[in-house]
């Protein structure tokens, strides 16, 4: 296995990438190959970060601080482009509604929207080894925003994706087809190997697997974009090809790639532009240095 900090940089950094190149094409129609990435990254990565800056400062999960940080991040970078929900939930949050409560209100049944899966990086890497605990707080952090069982189980199958890729685990694809608890995604997941021979035909793998901002239609798009290319150039270029929510699939796609092929595999004309690196960097190797620290290997 490649070397473990390495991929969980490359996991938090990978999500940035994914980001910042599908939001030169955000709502473009059709089907585009980009290889210049954005100067900015938009809410998918300011989201990851505020994943990551709580797990770090509890040195684990903690709901509500979770959701503080995520007001907190809010309020100081509205303009990143969020999606419709969260900054209505953030609203409610800051005027006194309880955290655990304020997701409920804003769609019936919660968010099935691909947020809580798009910023799920750290919770990947922080449970690489630990499928038990990774689902805990995949859904724990999801219900702060997206507590739709849809929501929950794309930021559970995301996470698990990137802990997966983390372990270079040879059933990659079977692991997540047995992962996951709902038929939906179980389906989707069932045809991604049979659809790697038709990966050019980008219209026949968005009807199969979707493109779109609802989570069951965008993390099975980033899983099968990891799992049908070689490297993490290709897998991402391909991702954000797919059209659609294009800086989020590509986040997430970035996100397992980047686990799996760590900062050696990401090419240096990326890693070197991004915005905030350094941050995002130190980040990922205090998650490393925590888990090393406290966690158990297996
Ligand atoms: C702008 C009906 C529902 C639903 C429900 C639909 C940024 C809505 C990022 C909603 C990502 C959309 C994206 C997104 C992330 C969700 N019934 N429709 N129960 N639940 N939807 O508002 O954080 O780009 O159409 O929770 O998940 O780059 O507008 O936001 O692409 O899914 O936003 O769900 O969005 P939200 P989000
Ligand atoms: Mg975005
Ligand atoms: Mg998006």
């Amino acid at each position: 296995m490649k070397d473990l900090k390495s991929k969980f940089i490359g996991s938090l950094i990978g999500t940035v990438i994914g980001d910042s190149l599908g939001a030169c094409i955000e709502g473009f129609p059709g089907h585009r190959e980009v290889r210049e990435i954005s100067p900015r990254y938009t809410d998918d990565t300011a989201m990851m970060i505020g994943v990551a800056e709580s797990l770090i400062e509890n040195k684990g999960f903690d709901g509500e601080y979770m959701a503080k940080k995520f007001v907190e991040n809010y309020y100081t970078e509205p303009w990143r482009g969020y999606g419709f929900g969260p900054p209505r939930i953030f609203d409610l949050i800051r005027s006194g509604v309880s955290w655990e409560e304020a997701a409920k209100e804003i769609y019936p049944g919660g968010s099935f929207g691909n947020g809580s899966a798009m910023r799920i990086a750290p919770v990947g890497i922080f449970c690489y080894d630990d499928p038990v605990q990774l689902k805990e707080m995949a859904y724990g952090s999801s219900r702060i925003t997206h507590c739709h069982r849809l929501g929950m189980e794309g930021a559970a199958l995301q996470a698990r994706a990137v802990a997966l890729a983390v372990r270079e685990d040879p059933l990659f694809l079977e692991k997540l087809i047995d992962f996951t608890e709902v038929g939906l995604y179980k389906r989707k997941l069932k045809s991604v190997k049979r659809l790697w021979s038709r990966k050019e035909e980008r219209e026949e793998i968005v009807r199969e697997l979707g493109n779109g901002i609802e989570g069951f239609n965008s993390v099975p798009a980033a899983i099968f974009s990891f799992s049908a290319n070689k490297s993490f150039e290709e897998a991402l270029v391909y991702a954000v090809s797919l059209g659609g929510d294009t800086d989020t699939i590509g986040a997430m796609t970035g996100a397992i790639a980047g686990a799996y092929w760590g900062m050696e595999g990401i090419p240096g004309g990326w890693k070197n532009k991004l915005e905030n690196k350094k941050y995002i960097e130190e980040l990922a190797g205090k998650l490393w240095q925590i888990k090393t620290e406290g966690g158990r290997e297996d």
